[in-house]
């Protein structure tokens, strides 16, 4: 009569821990593309495809839309209408480094283990060299990544930053990234993507910008496991059910 209870114990504890191993969510992602296809990549939309959060230009940068698709192509599934979020107005030679580029305000309530990817594509005179920054409180950003873009007219795809390890990411309102123009490490001069070429400011083209989580796996109460124990013993017979409520 008891076994089924007696089961339920043993399958319970595991069913928790396999919890703990729960594959990665996407918790926002822009594509950029338009909400309904409209056969034009010059048109899209800077609010997020899946989840919340906003899309923002720093600096002098302003954002406009062009092809996800031309020169090699971000990693946009899309297989017609795929847009990217073109930005432009970058600082001159010499002037606002780390100051020009893009910052993505992202909810990470209820998430760990935080990565954010993109794709990016360099103009030929554009900043070779971006630094990815993130914040927890909204207003202060620190370094987590530089990537060297060192070519022109060309996507980068699935940029990638683990940030898992990094207090205060998880779980957390006021999160957000950047990705902004840097420097030349080591430099005080941007250096051109092109090899051949000069910096003039140039464009940087994002698509599949994309923050990712794990799901927090709730701690269950006393409470909590009493009232699972509860509920599983309540799918038995109606006879195992008067002999809980007696107990
Ligand atoms: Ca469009
Ligand atoms: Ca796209």
């Amino acid at each position: 009569m008891f076994k089924k209870p007696v089961l339920s114990l043993l399958i319970l504890p595991a069913l928790v821990a396999g919890a703990g191993a729960a594959r990665a969510d996407v918790i926002t992602q822009w594509n950029f593309n338009s909400v309904v296809a409209d056969g034009s990549t010059s048109t899209g939309s800077s609010d997020p495809s899946t989840g919340g959060g906003a899309a923002l230009t720093l600096g002098g940068v302003t954002a406009a839309f062009a092809s996800g698709a031309a020169n090699g192509g971000s990693s946009d599934p899309a297989t017609s209408d795929d847009t990217g979020w073109q930005t432009t107005g970058y600082a001159a030679q010499g002037l606002g480094d780390g100051q020009f580029g893009v910052q993505f305000n992202v909810s990470t309530v209820g998430h760990e283990a935080v990565s954010f990817s993109y794709d990016l594509r360099h103009s030929n005179t554009s900043a070779r060299h971006e630094r990815v920054q993130y914040s927890i409180d909204g207003l202060n950003f620190v370094d987590a990544a530089i990537f060297s873009g060192a070519a022109g007219d060309t996507w980068f795809n699935s940029r990638s930053v683990d940030l898992s390890g990094i207090a205060g990411v998880a779980d957390n309102a006021s999160f957000a990234l950047r990705v902004v123009a840097a420097f030349a490490p080591g430099s005080s001069l941007y250096e051109a993507s092109s090899p051949t070429g000069s910096y003039a400011g140039g464009t940087w083209r994002f698509d599949m910008v994309t923050v990712s989580g794990t799901p927090i796996a709730p701690v269950p109460e006393p409470e909590t496991w009493a009232m699972m124990l509860a509920g599983l013993a309540a799918l038995g017979s109606v006879g195992r059910r008067r002999l809980f409520s007696q107990g």
